[in-house]
């Protein structure tokens, strides 16, 4: 039987088949996909292939199907553990809060690379904006400023409000999106403005302050009423990138894709070689500084976020 992973736990997976019938399934201890080192085999959004087991309402996956993309992430720069967020994306929105809590842009620079890296296109939404005061304000212009510069669809939205929350709907409908950003953010808190009727648990006001507090502790593919899935996950602490090289990583900044065959070395890094198109654009303020630095850090694997510096 085929269908569509919906929730994972780890040992239990939902499986989605004909006729909106959900079966668990649990996934054999030896299975692994081919050439591919990570904490979890199989994730929401895997179309699997699964038998049931004789005489019981449970099944065993037998086969991952090919996936068309998947976002990856190791749980630090550090860590050599990959975990699979989830596949088969058609678009990622990125949850950004300029405080309660505060995203940096390395946060969002790591997750951006990445998802250009697996070609799934990203929307950045901020969210709370009906906390802003005029420092948080001026700071959010800047740094929306910047994600429009380097060619992101950036939307200012309130879940608590439910300003433009129309605007995700329509970009929503009839696709499979994530929901992705710090634990805190308003994940659920927006698909819950989105879609009502799936009634998702969300933090207390206070439990956002205290560090590692998790409200949403699984992946889970829901449908919408209008048509399309929204993958709500848990909040991630940090994002590590999976190890792309140098030229690659240039090619995951849009900006600089667009740029970098003007820069007079063929292969260069944009680092400290002379005539570089990319270094001259950031003095002329055509490329954000932000940007840069943040580019520079990831190709020396470097972990700084950039939220102690100022933003340009
Ligand atoms: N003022 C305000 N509060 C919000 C807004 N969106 C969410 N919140 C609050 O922020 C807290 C966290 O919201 P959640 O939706 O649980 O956050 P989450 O991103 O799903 O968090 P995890 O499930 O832990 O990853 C809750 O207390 C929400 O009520 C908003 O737009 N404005
Ligand atoms: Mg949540
Ligand atoms: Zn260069």
């Amino acid at each position: 039987m085929e269908g569509i992973v919906i929730k994972s736990t780890g040992s239990w997976y939902s499986i989605l088949h004909s006729a909106n019938i959900i079966t668990e399934c649990r996934i054999r201890g030896n299975f692994r996909m081919k050439g591919m080192k990570t904490t979890n085999p199989c994730a929401v959004g895997d179309k699997v292939l699964f038998d049931m087991m004789p005489n019981e309402s449970i099944g065993v996956i037998t086969e991952i199907k090919e996936r068309f993309n998947c976002i990856i992430r190791k749980s630090t720069n550090l860590s050599k553990q990959r975990h699979i967020i989830a596949a088969n994306i058609d678009l990622a929105f990125l949850i950004v809060t300029i405080a309660s809590p505060r995203t940096s842009t390395g946060f969002i620079d790591r997750f951006l690379v990445t998802s250009e890296a697996y070609r799934i296109p990203v929307v950045i939404l901020f969210n709370k904006i009906d906390l802003y005061d005029v420092q948080t304000n001026q700071y959010h212009n800047i740094m929306k400023g910047i994600y429009l510069n380097a060619g992101y669809n950036c939307i200012d939205v309130s879940a608590k409000r439910g300003d433009n929350i129309e605007e995700i709907k329509a970009l929503a409908k009839d696709k499979t999106c994530l929901f992705s950003g710090h634990s805190g953010v308003g994940k659920s808190a927006l698909i819950n403005k989105i879609a009502p009727e799936l009634k998702l648990r969300t933090g207390d006001i206070s439990d956002y302050h205290q560090k590692g507090k998790h409200t949403t502790t699984f992946a889970e593919m829901l449908a919408l009423p209008f048509g399309g899935y929204i993958i709500d996950t848990p909040g991630i602490k940090e994002f590590g990138m999976v190890n792309f090289t140098k030229e690659e990583i240039t090619h995951f900044f849009p900006e600089m894709r667009a740029m970098s065959n003007q820069c007079h070395f063929d292969n260069c890094t944009h680092e400290h070689e002379p005539k570089c198109a990319i270094k001259k654009a950031v003095n002329d303020g055509i490329i954000s500084e932000t940007r840069y630095l943040n580019y520079l850090n990831i190709i020396n694997g470097k972990e700084i976020d950039v939220e102690e510096w100022e933003l340009k």
